[in-house]
């Protein structure tokens, strides 16, 4: 492991004498908050006693997000509660930590129950692997935890400055490789799991040992991390896990089906701000190649050089991908070694095809089948005639399955449904059928992926996860008017410009500007490896359509052999 000092809090000291500049800016409100938390406690357990005010305080509102949840209010509900001079309409959000997105089934029948009973009878996939559950009223926060810690799951470190869900290729079990990214991912999620017992003790009644050990926090210190900090593992040739959007990513490189060793990228990340030019999506640059076995040593390497010299001053710019550019990609391989003792290798190539999921049934070599269903924006419901969550809550339990079946969730909000026989393969695609939740849906709606958006997003500008279905079908229109009904193309909406569906890695991308209007962002990669560019600002749907219309109708004359939409619109529209 790399020997650093393990306490932070003192590292702007540490990033003011490495660079020998000015004194100091402040530090963010946010560094007190969690210096003054004793390590993540503050006063959340109080707080949650108190049923009289939904919410929790601002502090513990910071806190509470280390802890997995977010307190928001149904913003549908807000102009009309303000004029009837009503509190906001309260509730938690709370996330689960899924490293590479592997459940049991039975795991996922407890977590189908909690959506019922404590939540809005909804689950939620989101963009990394995981389960979110929207509308937790503040007298459910414990219970509700409580049947995730019951369910050998928990919320820890699924929000806040810290490392977040850690992702990996989507498949399992589809071959050696994949199984190996998914064990890689569990452990780098256990070697970064905060180690504070707050968790246990406040929401699930654990009692601190008197006279124990002293707490600490031996990798992130006192004061955890600048910001977040996103992982994720590809195995080539499929990008799933949109590796070129994370902090840290790996890239598998395979040898006779097992994975030898990883390219390593660092300084991915989407969000950006309107009309802040110094905030910017970025694609993640290739350092270079480890063995296998230097996983979590690469890993800490840079988790706390980001650590010790990522921005607490300035939280907008807090994030790896500002750190590696205001100090060079250079100076932060050569710290990054340093810290390893020794150099990377020099990259080894690799190639994707894809950020898309593949859906439908595979089979392997065990005679067993996986299932790739897509789940329009994750949310798993039951509405509109379509009861697919009643129907994988029937999948789930299944009797055999339920034990040696797997649900996993896909990056892209989707699920593979795992590990069946022949005969649990029938009876799922009855249930599904019987369910009307076996749609079939066109290429585009396919590679379209929504953030949640509005109501619950407090950051929400405009609406993304409700408007991308119809706005998908509008588009699919335009699509077979021009002969290109079958043509696979991504299309990612986010209702700000935070990013949270990575539309910047789309070759469609809509993002929020204020109700009803968007960017049109035009010409990344099918494959994920490449940004997007603004293409028109603050449109309304309408003009939305008649710009791709315009776009459409050329690519459908105009394009070269084979080439895809991403790569003609950024051909034709150069910055
Ligand atoms: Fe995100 C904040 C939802 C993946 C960039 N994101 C939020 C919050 C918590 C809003 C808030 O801070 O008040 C959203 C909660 C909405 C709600 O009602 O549920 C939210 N983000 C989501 C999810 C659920 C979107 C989805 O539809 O699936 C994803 C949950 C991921 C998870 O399970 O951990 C989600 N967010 C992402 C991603 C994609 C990724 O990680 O690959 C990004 C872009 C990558 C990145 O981090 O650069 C992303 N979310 C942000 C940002 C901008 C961060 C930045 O430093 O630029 C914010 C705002 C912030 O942190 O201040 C944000
Ligand atoms: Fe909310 Fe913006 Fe993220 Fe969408 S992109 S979930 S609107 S923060």
């Amino acid at each position: 492991m790399s020997d650093v000092p393990s306490q932070t809090g003192r590292a702007d000291a540490a990033a003011e004498a490495a660079i020998g500049a000015a004194a100091p800016a402040p530090l963010s409100r946010n560094e007190e908050i969690k210096a003054r938390s004793r390590f993540l406690r503050g006063t959340l357990s109080e707080e949650l006693d108190r049923e009289a005010f939904g919410g929790l305080s601002e502090d513990a509102s910071q806190l509470v997000k280390f802890h997995g949840m977010y307190v928001q209010d149904d913003r549908d509900l807000r102009g009309e509660r303000a004029k009837r001079k009503l509190d906001r309409a309260l509730s938690f959000m709370a996330r689960l930590r899924i490293p590479a997105g592997v459940l049991t089934p039975r795991q996922y029948l407890a977590l189908d129950r909690l959506a019922t009973e404590r939540a809005n009878g909804t689950l939620r996939l989101t963009t990394r692997q995981t389960i979110q559950f929207h509308g937790i009223i503040k007298h459910n926060v414990r219970a509700a935890l409580q049947s995730i810690d019951a369910a050998l799951l928990d919320t820890i470190a699924a929000c806040g400055d810290v490392n977040r869900n850690v992702m990996a290729a989507s498949h399992p079990f589809r071959s050696r490789a994949h199984a190996d990214a998914a064990e890689a991912a569990a452990r780098l999620s256990a070697h970064f799991l905060p180690r504070t017992g707050a968790w246990r003790e406040i929401f699930i009644g654990d009692q601190r040992v008197r006279g124990g050990e002293p707490e600490a926090e031996p990798i992130y210190g006192a004061t955890y991390l600048p910001r977040k900090f996103k992982i994720a593992i590809a195995v080539p040739p499929a990008n799933d896990v949109d590796v070129f959007a994370q902090d840290l990513g790996f890239v598998a490189i395979v040898q006779d089906g097992a994975i030898t060793g990883y390219d390593v990228l660092a300084g991915g990340g989407m969000g950006m701000t309107h009309g802040e030019p110094d905030t910017y999506p970025r694609v993640g640059d290739v350092l270079g190649y480890c063995a296998a076995e230097r996983l979590l040593e690469v890993a800490e390497a840079v988790l706390t050089t980001q650590r010790d010299f990522g921005d607490r001053a300035n939280r907008k710019r807090a994030r790896l991908k500002y750190t590696i550019d205001s100090r060079g990609l250079e100076w932060f391989k050569a710290e990054i070694e340093r810290r390893m003792h020794s150099p990377l290798e020099p990259p080894r190539p690799f190639a994707f095809a894809t950020h898309n999921d593949a859906l439908g049934w595979v089979s392997g070599a065990d005679g067993l089948h996986h299932l790739t269903l897509s789940i329009e924006s994750g949310r798993i419901a039951d509405r509109d005639g379509r009861h697919l969550k009643s129907a994988l809550a029937a999948i789930a339990g299944l009797e055999g399955f339920t034990e040696s079946g797997r649900f996993v969730i896909t990056a892209n909000q989707n699920l593979v449904i795992a590990r069946a026989t022949d005969a649990e393969r029938e009876r799922i695609d009855a249930l599904l059928a019987e369910h009307r939740a076996d749609l079939k849906v066109s290429p585009l709606r396919q590679g379209a992926m929504a953030c949640v958006g509005l109501p619950t997003c407090g950051l929400a500008l405009a609406e993304s996860e409700r408007h991308l279905p119809g706005l998908v079908t509008r588009i699919d229109e335009i699509l077979a008017r021009h002969g290109l009904a079958a043509q696979p193309i991504t299309i990612r909406m986010t209702g700000c410009p935070n990013g949270c569906a990575r539309p910047y890695l789309a070759e469609i991308g809509l993002v929020g500007r204020g109700p009803g209007r968007y960017d049109l962002w035009l010409g990344g990669a099918p494959d994920g490896s490449r940004l997007n560019r603004r293409y028109r600002e603050n449109l309304a749907d309408a003009e939305i359509l008649a710009a791709l219309e315009t776009v459409i109708a050329a690519y459908a004359t105009g394009r070269r052999d084979g080439e895809p939409f991403g790569d003609f619109a950024r051909r034709v529209s150069p910055p």
